[in-house]
């Protein structure tokens, strides 16, 4: 049976390797290689040094960092010493980040050095914040600290600090719904509990793989493929820091020869379609895992005839911390999301609260000990979604032969490139340009059934929608929000479509094809 793990500190998973094979190779990549006795001794390395700042049990620290070996090193000797990192996005926006800081109250940052300018002036006036730790690189000036002083004379070795399986051991954002993202709070079992679930029965990796996740270490996904089921088993993780393009992920895995590779639709669509991919060695990938939206048949079987093997695809979600959904390397189903994976509960409710029948759409909730109990301080937001040890994942889904098949929202969040957007944010930042006398923005599934977004826009009378329009107003969504908000297809009309109460016809609109 499923219990909830007894690790009263989820650091086990990284420490356990000390004993069991100290001079295996636990991460490689061009920030540097390290053994697991030496990952394991620069962890205690940050956990000491963070102790010795003064932090106290509990304390949040605020991790901006890319893939490199400093990641795993601060966040496992942070939770050691019973710190709780928050894994942030380094896509974040100064002024999110300022909201970030102040909720978490957090009074040490660790950061990359790519990104440690941000961390200055307004966007930590006001914050607990004292002091930014900089690593893999050195910024002066008051306030930072390089990491080689921080950790400089900290013993290599770490006792265990008095926490239990049901402490808080660290937090991720949900990214941007409406209002402010919610810190999704995590205990120390759930890491272990997301092992025995998916990576004992649908992953199974052994101690010679290498693992490679394009997606980052701060995703609930990438924190997973690459920290969590790797060390659970001694193998090895490749960590590449900087922005993933087809060619350089090409190169990596030609470079390092990974065995296992984790990407998302997007990225399996632009390799596919990546000229000249049949020319490289890819030889070295025995598996590979999609996850968070669904593949086209055609990429699937593009990677496929590729590979030998079409992408594992599965469905998770932060506040689950990873995935309960998955179909099998030798059981897949093109265009289900998968099938329950051992250790969750699925529900599919219908919309009079029964439970939907196998044929039936429902909308899901999953249960399961690797669940976030609460958002942090955010009551509302909890009761909506965290409903006892249930949790409301707003996805409506029909099952079919112990698969389930993704329908669309229960309300219209929409996954693109695997991150939540919110069409009506994108549409209120459309509308403040000043070109735009007013536009809709709406969800369009496209022929290969990913997601995207689609804005109907009404320009200001006397200009026209040309190409150089659409990448401006392209480009201003990418600044105001973030670039993955931006829309894949804008269209030009000359008035939109109201309903007789005088408002946007959204269903009119969707029901007209892209032009
Ligand atoms: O499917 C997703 O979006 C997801 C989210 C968090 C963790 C893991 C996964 C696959």
């Amino acid at each position: 049976g499923f219990q909830r793990s007894r690790h009263r500190n989820c650091s086990e998973v990284l420490w356990q390797n000390l004993a069991r094979n100290p001079d295996k190779t636990a991460v490689v990549g061009p920030a540097g290689t390290l053994t697991y006795a030496e990952l394991v001794a620069d962890a205690a390395r940050w956990g000491n040094a963070f102790a010795a700042a003064g932090l106290t049990p509990g304390e949040r620290i605020a991790f901006f960092l890319d893939d490199t070996p400093v990641f795993p090193a601060a966040f496992f000797g942070a939770v050691r010493a019973g710190f709780v990192p928050v894994l942030l996005n380094i896509q974040t926006k100064p002024d999110v980040l300022n909201y970030f800081l102040e909720d978490t109250e957090a009074r040490l940052a660790v950061v990359d050095a790519e990104f440690a300018d941000i961390f200055s002036g307004e966007i930590v006036e006001g914050t607990r914040l004292e002091e930014t730790i900089v690593a893999n690189g050195a910024v002066d000036g008051e306030g930072f600290r390089s990491a080689d002083a921080f950790l400089d004379g900290q013993p290599g070795e770490l006792a265990c600090a008095d926490t239990g399986p049901d402490d808080m051991a660290f937090w991720m954002y949900s990214s941007g719904s409406t209002g402010r993202p919610k810190g999704i709070v995590h205990l120390h079992h759930d890491v272990a509990y997301v092992q025995q679930s998916f990576g004992e029965h649908v992953l199974r990796l052994n101690a010679d793989d290498i693992c490679y996740s394009v997606p980052k270490g701060y995703f609930a996904y990438g924190f997973g493929n690459s920290f969590i089921f790797p060390f659970a088993c001694g193998a090895t993780t490749l960590l590449m820091p900087g922005q993933p393009r087809p060619e350089t992920v090409l190169d990596a895995i030609e470079a390092y020869r990974p065995t296992v590779f984790f990407g998302l639709p997007t990225l399996f669509t632009a390799l596919a379609r990546t000229s000249g991919i049949e020319a490289r060695d890819l030889t070295s990938i025995r598996q590979s895992m999609s996850a968070a939206e669904i593949l086209s048949e055609e990429v699937y079987n593009a990677w496929k005839r590729l590979v030998g093997h079409g992408p594992t695809e599965g469905l998770g979600s932060t506040e689950v911390l990873h995935v309960y959904l998955s179909n099998a390397l030798d059981d897949h189903r093109i265009g289900a999301a998968g099938a329950r994976v051992p250790g969750y509960e699925i529900r599919l409710e219908t919309p009079e609260g029964g439970e939907a029948k196998p044929g039936e759409e429902g909308v899901m909730y999953v249960r399961g000990h690797s669940t976030a109990p609460t958002y942090w301080n955010r009551p509302d937001k909890t009761a909506e979604t965290i409903r006892g040890d249930w949790i409301y994942t707003g996805d409506r889904f029909v099952e079919r032969d112990g698969y389930f098949y993704f329908l669309g929202r229960a309300d219209d969040l929409i996954k693109v490139s695997g991150q939540w957007v919110w069409p009506l944010e994108v549409e209120r930042c459309l509308n403040e340009h000043p070109d735009v006398h007013e536009c809709a923005v709406l969800a369009q599934q496209l022929g290969d059934r990913r997601m995207a977004l689609r804005a109907v826009v009404c320009l200001v009378p006397g200009l026209t929608g040309d190409e150089a329009r659409t990448t401006k107003l392209r480009d201003y969504v990418k600044s105001q929000l973030t670039p993955y908000k931006s829309p894949r297809m804008i269209e030009y009309v000359a008035e939109l479509p109201k309903t007789g109460t005088g408002k946007i016809d959204r269903q009119a609109i969707a029901n007209t094809p892209l032009a």
